[in-house]
């Protein structure tokens, strides 16, 4: 054990169904593949199918697993509460499906501790990155990101992948600057820890989609267009500053 501290927050919205099995398979790679002291920390807000009790039960089993509850719903909303609660010095976050390979959460945190990046970002759209998903979210995901880098000027790759990890001290820094509660949440993120010439590791992942979602494209799409807009507005007098680095060229 190397004396840092990550705490991996999953956030949950009726998924009853996966949870212990999820948490069963992190678990077991966080023992075996993690030289840091680690925490699980699930987040519910709004789960009507028993989420709750089933996070409830998993924290008695284990006392590394924590259980956080909000009233509202938002996965930005999770992310905020658990990472700025969090006195673990990277913290992390990756949907409850398990999407992006386990493999690849080791590399996302040594970029954090070991190597300097104050945020390391999973990409799907990556040369390297080995992407299985609908023709659909293909192509919704590769406009957005474009639409984002063009109307933003910056420069990660892929926004939206549920598979990011940040240093505590620019989760002090940023997330109090961060107005979205729901899924625009990653991307004003991202494009505040650019515009503000923190280091962004952008990292080339393995990603097996789910189909079972919890986004409804159309009003998502439109919220994201609606935050585009405002970031781009409170960005715009900001000098530009990255400091990226890639595991490969961007497509
Ligand atoms: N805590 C919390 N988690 C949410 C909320 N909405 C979605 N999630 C979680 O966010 C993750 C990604 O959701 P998912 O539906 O798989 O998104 P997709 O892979 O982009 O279709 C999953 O772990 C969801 O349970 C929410 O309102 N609150
Ligand atoms: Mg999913």
């Amino acid at each position: 054990m190397s004396g840092r501290s990550v705490e991996v927050v999953i956030p949950v919205l009726n998924e009853a169904h996966v949870l212990e099995r999820s948490i069963a398979t992190l678990r077991g790679y966080l023992e075996t593949e993690l030289p840091y002291t680690w925490r699980i920390v699930i987040v519910d807000n709004g789960s009507t199918d028993g989420t709750a009790g089933v996070a409830r039960r998993l924290c008695e089993r284990h006392s590394d697993v924590a259980l956080r509850t909000l009233a509202e719903r938002g996965r930005g909303r999770a992310l905020r509460h658990a990472w700025m609660e969090s006195p673990a010095d990277a913290v992390c976050y990756m949907d409850v499906d398990l999407s992006t390979e386990l493999r690849f959460l080791r590399p996302l945190l040594e970029a954090i501790l070991e190597h300097g990046y104050d945020v390391a970002t999973g990409s799907r759209l990556l040369p390297d990155s080995q992407t299985q998903r609908s023709p659909f979210r293909e192509m919704l995901s590769r406009t957005y990101n474009w639409l984002v880098r063009n109307a933003l000027r910056t420069h990660f790759s892929d926004a939206q992948c549920g598979f990011k990890a940040v240093s505590r001290t620019a989760v002090q820094h940023l997330v109090p600057q961060v107005k979205d509660e729901s899924w625009f949440f990653d991307t004003e993120l991202l494009t505040l820890a650019e515009k503000q010439g923190f280091r962004i590791a952008d990292i080339a992942v393995a990603w097996d989609e789910d189909d079972d979602s919890r986004v409804k494209i159309l009003s998502t799409a439109w919220d994201d267009i609606k935050g585009i807009w405002r970031v781009r507005r409170t960005v715009q007098a900001a000098q530009p500053g990255p400091a990226l680095v890639s595991t490969g060229r961007r497509t």
